[in-house]
């Protein structure tokens, strides 16, 4: 199976999938997509995500989208090592929490929504409060489930999908200089699931085109 990955090396979205790849033991070609130069709004990227949004993840030459549906598709063509849990309603508790990140947190707090904000003439410290209201929202949420269902990773003993949308959003929380303090639990999870080198060789910093 030949994968390749549009990705962007700061953004959230892809960085979910390449834990999702790495912790599957998938090899990658990395197509890196510069959101600062706005290559994801050309021609060239429109014919793999006509939302102009990073990720896409060729497979064989066909493509997919949405970091959420990329992961469940991972979970089904790879099911080993099992990223969601084997008991149904723990599964649930697992997408609950992807949710939060995915649907609740981020959305709001994406490039375009900030660049939005930017062209009604907000100012950065408003901007930054707007970002850190709706992660502290969202981690508000999480942090009781993390302190109750992680056992070392947010969800259980071994990473798993909770994981890969936590530690972007976590590493997004810190860029934006929230404090963590209220949030123990996320935080110990985190760092303890960065320990894991197939989440190690996902970070950010870590990929072809980190600028930093
Ligand atoms: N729901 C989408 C969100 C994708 C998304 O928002 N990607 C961001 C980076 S994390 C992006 O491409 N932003 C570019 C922009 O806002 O112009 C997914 O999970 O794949």
């Amino acid at each position: 199976m030949k994968l390749v990955l549009h990705s962007a090396w700061r953004a959230s979205a892809p960085y979910r999938v390449r834990m999702g790849l790495n912790l599957k033991g998938l090899a990658y070609d990395y197509a890196p997509v510069d959101l600062v130069a706005g290559q994801q709004g050309g021609k060239a990227y429109h014919t793999l995500n006509a939302q102009h949004l990073v990720p896409a993840l060729e497979v064989d030459g066909r493509v997919l989208t949405q970091s959420l549906a990329i992961l469940e598709w991972l979970e089904e063509t790879c099911p080993e090592p099992a990223l969601l849990p084997a008991d149904g309603f723990d599964r649930q508790i697992v997408r609950t929490m992807c949710g939060i990140v995915a649907c609740d947190i981020h959305p709001v707090n994406n490039l375009r929504i900030l660049k939005a904000l930017a062209r009604l003439e907000v100012g950065q410290p408003a901007i930054d409060d707007w970002v850190h209201r709706w992660i502290n929202d969202g981690f508000a949420a999480l942090e009781p489930m993390v302190a109750r269902h992680g056992k070392g990773f947010a969800f259980g003993d071994s990473p798993t999908l909770a994981d890969c949308c936590l530690m972007p959003q976590v590493y997004n929380a810190r860029r934006f200089k929230l404090d963590l303090t209220p949030f123990p639990a996320i935080v110990a999870a985190t760092n303890a699931a960065a320990q894991h080198p197939a989440i190690a060789a996902a970070h950010p910093d870590n990929q072809p085109d980190a600028t930093v």
